[in-house]
């Protein structure tokens, strides 16, 4: 990278990628992927449709409608690839942006929403779609994931696990002691970093003097930089990694060079800490437009196609919203639910103390339910 140059512009040269920003296929030896037209275009579609979901999101939250929203817009690729690769058995770890891989697991949109709305404390049973809760304190899901993957381990089962992080996340302790552990353990995780090159706004070179991807070696397991926003690649990349864990190879750590195309959250405003023409760089190598490219030259998809993917996402854009407004506001009481995994005399009671208390309103507990 050059001091002139926007932020991650030019292209590492260790990246690897199959599909040029272009819409050119590239060929890899290690990391070439056969894909049918079919598939090609449903990764096209879930890339659109998360695009869609997360707009609609931000608009939601622009609108009072949501407390907070965190934005994969330029994240797309790495997510619906990563997320594509796993298998029904394999576990994921997420952070707080992992839309698209909540998508890729059959997490309804809404029940994400309705976190950010604050009308449930995460919204999914992580066992029902082998998708854990949404986790916002940096890096911890890391050592949740380590943790995990060595139970199943020691099951004997044929399944990976696989984390997802931040850039900024690389600079905690709790990361690093989960790559000692899965390293020492050879535990059958894929630490699967986004470096979208800002963490808020603490730019890349604040956590690293090295390329993130080399910090494996450190710890004695394979890493490797794959375009982020190549969806092929990423898909690519991420099921060689899942085959290796679950074939008792251990743990790979894999970085996905992308960018953080949208704010921080719905609270930042990153045009105090960084220049437009990062972004515009950036946008030349959008990870759908890319996929769109490949599929218009190919004559892979009509554009009767892509008008229909579009109208299925105002669609599904529509049905969310709807459905997010239609979100019941829980009963007061309902945060004392899943303090734990079974019950508990001390929540139990300080569940009935709070119930008393709220029965001293008029109305009752359905008021303070109201407020
Ligand atoms: C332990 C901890 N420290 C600080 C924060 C505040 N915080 C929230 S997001 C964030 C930056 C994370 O950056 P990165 O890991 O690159 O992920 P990104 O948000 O870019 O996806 C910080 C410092 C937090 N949530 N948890
Ligand atoms: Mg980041």
């Amino acid at each position: 990278m050059t001091a002139e140059a926007p932020r991650g512009a030019d292209a590492p040269p260790e990246l690897i990628q199959l599909l040029t920003p272009e819409g050119e296929r590239v060929e890899h030896p290690d990391y070439d992927i056969e894909l049918t037209a079919e598939e090609v275009r449903s990764l096209y579609r879930d890339l659109v449709l998360v695009r869609r979901v997360d707009l609609e999101a931000v608009a939601l939250q622009r609108q009072g409608e949501l407390g907070l929203w965190a934005s994969l817009l330029g994240q797309e690729a790495a997510q619906i690839g990563s997320g594509r690769a796993l298998t029904d058995a394999d576990m994921a770890f997420p952070t707080y942006r992992e839309h698209g891989v909540a998508w890729c697991r059959d997490v309804d949109p809404v029940k994400l929403l309705g976190m950010f709305r604050g009308v449930n404390h995460g919204g999914w049973d992580p066992y029902e779609h082998n998708f854990h809760l949404y986790t916002i304190v940096i890096g911890s899901q890391t050592l949740h994931a380590v943790g995990y993957a060595m139970g199943v381990q020691r099951d004997g089962a044929e399944a990976a696990t696989i984390v997802y992080f931040g850039d900024g996340a690389t600079s905690q302790g709790d990361v690093n002691e989960s790559f000692i552990w899965a390293s020492v353990f050879n535990a059958p995780v894929v630490f699967f970093c986004q470096n979208n090159q800002w963490a808020i706004s603490e730019p890349l070179e604040k956590q690293t003097r090295i390329p993130l991807y080399k910090r494996a070696s450190g710890f004695g397991f394979p890493g490797i930089r794959v375009d982020g926003n190549d969806v092929f690649a990423c898909l690519a990349v991420t099921r060689k990694a899942l085959a290796d864990a679950r074939s008792g190879q251990g743990p790979t750590l894999i970085e996905a060079f992308t960018y953080r195309m949208g704010a921080h959250t719905t609270s930042d405003d990153p045009t105090r800490y960084r220049v437009a023409n990062e972004l515009e760089a950036w946008k030349l190598k959008d990870p759908i437009e890319r996929v769109k490219a490949y599929l218009f030259k190919n004559q892979l998809a009509d554009q009767e196609f892509f008008d229909k993917v579009d109208a299925e996402a105002d669609a599904l854009g529509k049905d969310v919203r709807r459905r997010c407004l239609e979100l019941p506001d829980p009963k007061p009481e309902a945060m004392f639910d899943h303090v734990y995994g079974g019950p508990h005399a001390l929540v139990d009671e300080e569940r009935e103390q709070y119930l008393a208390y709220l029965a001293g309103f008029e109305g009752g507990a359905e008021t303070g339910a109201e407020r």
